[in-house]
């Protein structure tokens, strides 16, 4: 089973005229919410500083960016950027958090942040304090009374849950690269976008690299009540590098998926190709249970 592309790609391109996504604009979140889409994205200027940039659009297809950042470096643990939004839509609560991670001398680390309107975000700082962590993304509602983000301890894909979404506890690892020499996912495994609620479990689209540093992604069915408990993971992927767009850009044969809406009865699947352009994959959700279950 494969991923469609869509053929207006790539949807996002860098604008050579504005000095902070001059270089490179990838790895997006997007949610629908009140009849449109809207987008988040990782944008670079020839700095190799990243800002997360805003676009909104009527169709998840043709996109119109706000000029100015939404979030850019502020603290000194985001001195080199602020990289791979992830937006849940907390309905119970009616906000938005975004997952990112700030990037600088200090290390890597997974920061949340808080939006009521999408445009303007209250920092909930750093969450996994002492420790390298990115690729978290919470999830869209409490399970078992807590709120649950997937993160990533090299190499695996990890769970967390918290009362307040600023300590987080019960730590415990989701997946694991499959064993070295047998393919597509031996390396490094990472959670994508929000996982996707289904009456068979929690429908999660993730990545992975092997040892030539192509990324790929695939489909994995978790427990409803224990996302820890993996239900199904086929062995093969759903998703590579094809496009000279996704083999050559700033990093070569990436596809990496920040976003998986649900639209209609469809997944879209955006994803940041070569770390250049943004790009729209896409596949029917029954469709894509199936090949989750078929492993
Ligand atoms: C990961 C992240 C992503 C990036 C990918 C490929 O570690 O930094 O932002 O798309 O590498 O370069």
């Amino acid at each position: 089973m494969m991923l469609t592309r869509h053929p207006a790609n790539p949807l996002l391109r860098p604008d050579p005229l504005k000095r902070w996504e001059a270089l490179n604009v990838f790895n997006c979140a997007v949610v629908q919410h009140q009849g449109l889409f809207h987008m988040h994205y990782r944008a670079q200027g020839v700095d190799y500083v990243s800002h997360i940039g805003y676009a909104l659009s009527p169709d998840g297809i043709h996109w119109n960016k706000l000029e100015q950042p939404v979030l850019s470096p502020v603290h000194d643990y985001e001195a080199r950027g602020v990289e791979d939004p992830r937006v849940t839509y907390l309905a119970d609560e009616g906000c938005f958090v975004m997952a990112y991670t700030a990037y600088s001398p200090l290390g890597i680390k997974p920061c949340l942040a808080i939006s009521e309107n999408l445009v303007t975000w209250q920092r909930l700082g750093c969450v996994l304090p002492g420790e390298d962590n990115k690729d978290h993304v919470l999830f869209p509602r409490k399970i078992r009374g807590r709120y649950a983000m997937f993160h990533r301890r090299p190499p695996n894909i990890w769970i967390a849950y918290s009362d307040d979404l600023v300590h987080w506890s019960n730590h415990q690892v989701v997946m694991e690269p499959r064993p070295e020499g047998q393919g597509w996912d031996e390396k490094r495994v990472g959670g994508g976008g929000v996982p996707i609620e289904t009456p068979e479990g929690w429908l999660v689209i993730y990545h992975a690299y092997d040892r030539h540093h192509v990324y790929r992604l695939s489909a994995a069915l978790l427990d409803l009540e224990d996302p820890a408990k993996v239900i199904h993971r086929p062995a093969g992927f759903i998703f590579e590098p094809t496009e000279p767009w996704e083999i050559k850009g700033d990093v070569p044969n990436v596809v990496f998926s920040c976003a998986n809406p649900l639209v209609g009865e469809e997944v879209w699947v955006y994803y940041g190709g070569a770390d250049r352009v943004v790009g729209l994959a896409t596949a029917k959700l029954a469709e894509l249970l199936e090949f989750a279950k078929s492993g």
